[in-house]
Parts: structure tokens; sequence; C-alpha cells
């Protein structure tokens, strides 16, 4: 595997999630493979777990790892081409990608939706660039429409703690002050679809997923009802993608913030987000510290996802 951005890049899910298995329970077996090769961790938006687990990941490969944060201290990039460069960038994606591919025999790249052109989001311009001219294999650490070492930690997670082969699971849409990408409930959706879980989607009209990443996924409107004998429940928020109000916020209904109540509608659901959470905006204090959610453990999981992937990667240099 040369390239990570979906869940299509797998052999199959099925391998991917006994890889994962395997990684988890010998994560030093693999020690020599990354020796004398360097991972660049490129950081255009903020993230505490996806830098730090995916560091641990590549340690634990014997990797060196090299982290830039492009808004501080690096130069800011101009990412169109074309422009004349009288403005504040003083250094254009162009030349800036190939010099940092010069660097590293591996890239992982961050940088999120920027919310106002949809076709440059939903394109993926920036991690596609890095995948042209970087000459190196990239992977992503979430970019514009995706968050696939997330969704791939989340699916571990929901196969180590599922108590039916095929358990209900429900991915809530819930408010948040700010306008966030879809990229992590377009991921969730996406991946879900490969499995033979009952997957349900709830939120609020308006808040439409694009079809290209919900497929079969039942839509329900009534989150009520969606949460009934749920195995799963998956809260996130996302801002609009449907026109006129793509990455817009149009709803911060606190009827739809996960609490115990709706969590009593379900079959003793595990409560899973993929964090950074806001408390009793998302989900009630009681909701998140109960037994019931494993938001510690499936963060956790991020190494393991990030550890599978990077090896796979190592393994095709
Ligand atoms: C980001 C998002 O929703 O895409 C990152 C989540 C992993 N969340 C925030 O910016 C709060
Ligand atoms: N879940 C996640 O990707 O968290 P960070 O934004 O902190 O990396």
């Amino acid at each position: 595997m040369r390239y990570f951005t979906n869940v299509h890049d797998l052999v199959s899910l099925e391998d991917a999630l006994a890889k994962a298995k395997y990684v988890k329970a010998n994560p030093y077996a693999d020690q020599v493979l990354g020796k004398n090769k360097t991972l660049l961790m490129i950081f255009f938006n903020s993230s505490l777990r996806t830098r730090l687990s995916t560091q641990k990941a590549a340690l634990n490969l014997g990797m060196n790892v090299i982290v830039l944060d492009v808004n501080q201290g690096a130069w800011k990039l101009e990412t169109e081409r074309g422009v004349i460069m009288d403005s504040d960038k003083p250094e254009h994606i162009l030349e800036a990608i190939p010099v940092m591919g010069s660097y590293c025999d591996i890239i992982g790249v961050r940088a999120f939706a920027g919310l106002k052109d949809k076709d440059a989001d939903y394109n993926e311009t920036i991690i596609n660039q890095f995948i042209k001219y970087s000459g190196r294999p990239v992977f992503s650490m979430e970019a514009a429409t995706r968050h696939p070492l997330q969704t791939f930690a989340d699916l571990i997670t929901i196969e180590e703690y599922k108590r039916v082969a095929k358990p209900k699971v429900v991915l809530t849409w819930a408010p948040h002050p700010n306008a966030l990408p879809q990229a992590v409930a377009n991921s969730f959706a996406e991946w879900m679809n490969e499995t033979d879980c009952e997957f349900v989607i709830t939120h609020p009209e308006g808040y439409e997923l694009s079809t290209a990443f919900t497929g079969k996924a039942k839509i329900e409107y009534d989150q009520k009802r969606a949460f009934e004998g749920a195995d799963f429940i998956y809260a996130k928020n996302w801002s609009a993608y449907a026109d006129p109000n793509y990455g817009k916020v149009i709803s911060k209904d606190r009827e739809w913030t996960v609490d115990s109540d709706k969590m009593a509608l379900t079959n003793n659901a595990y409560f899973m987000h993929c964090l950074p959470v806001r408390r009793n905006m998302i989900v009630s204090d009681d909701v998140i510290e109960s037994p019931q959610s494993i938001v510690i453990p499936e963060a956790a999981n991020r190494t393991v996802s990030a550890q599978t992937v990077i090896k796979e990667i190592l393994l095709s240099l």
C-alpha cells in the first residue's frame, strides 16, 4: 500500500482488522522494518491524538519522525496555481511539497476542509497535491472529506466491544458552536457500509451528508427512534453539506445533545466519539463518564490503526 486516504486503499476491511489485531498484540514485532526510515508529519490544523498516536506508531516501528506545524514557524503557503504572489504567502505549495518529500520516506498530512469552496474540498486538492508532487507514499491524518485513521480505530474498537455479530450502530449529529468538517462522519459512514452492521444515521433536516458516503445507510430524522435498540452510539457534529448552506452551522439545538435519557432507549449501548468533544453540547457529563463510554480505549486504538497503516506502507517501499 503506497497511499492511504480511504477504506478502498485496504486489501479488505477484514484483512485490515486482522492485521490490526496482530499489531496490537505485538507492538514491537517490527522494530527493524522502519530502521533508517523517516516519517514526516505535516499539520495544517491542530491535533492532540493524531499527532501523538501516529508518532508513537512510527516509533514502535523503529522509524525516525519529523513533525511540521505549517502554521507555526514555517512559511505561509500559497496553494492556488497561477496567482501573482504579492500577498502574505512567501512560498508556493508546489515547491514546498517536493522539498518536504526530499527529507523523508513517508508523509502524513492533516489538512481540513476550508468549508468555503465545496468543489476544492470534495476534490481533496491539498492531499492530492502531496500525492502528485511529493514523490513519497502519503497517508491522511484527516483530509478535507475523510479521517480514515480515526475510522479504522473506531472499527477496531467496535470489533472489540460488540456483543452480537451484527450490532446496531447509530451515527448521531450533535450540536457544536463552530462549523466543523464532515470528514469524520463521511469516513465513518463509508467504512460502516463495508461491514454487515445495521447502520443508521440521525441528524436534523438540512444536515444530510453526501450520498457518496452514506450509501445504503438508513437515515432517521427522529433521534430517539434511531437510538432504540442501538448497541453503539457514535456522536459527531458536522456542518451542513447541502447547498446553499455548505460549511454553515444551521442548528445548535441542544435537544440533540446525547444524554442519559436518550441512552436509556438503547440496548445499553456503548458511547463513542473521536474527541475532542465539547461536554454538554455533544454529550452530557454523566454519559461520557459512564461505564458505557469507550472514548478512551477508542482514542488508544489510534496508535493501532496508525501502526497497521504505516507498517503496510513500509512493506511497500
Ligand atoms: C475536527 C473535525 O471535526 O473534523 C477534528 C476531529 C478529529 N474537530 C474539531 O475541529 C473540533
Ligand atoms: N480524533 C482526532 O483526530 O483528534 P486530534 O484532532 O486531536 O488529532
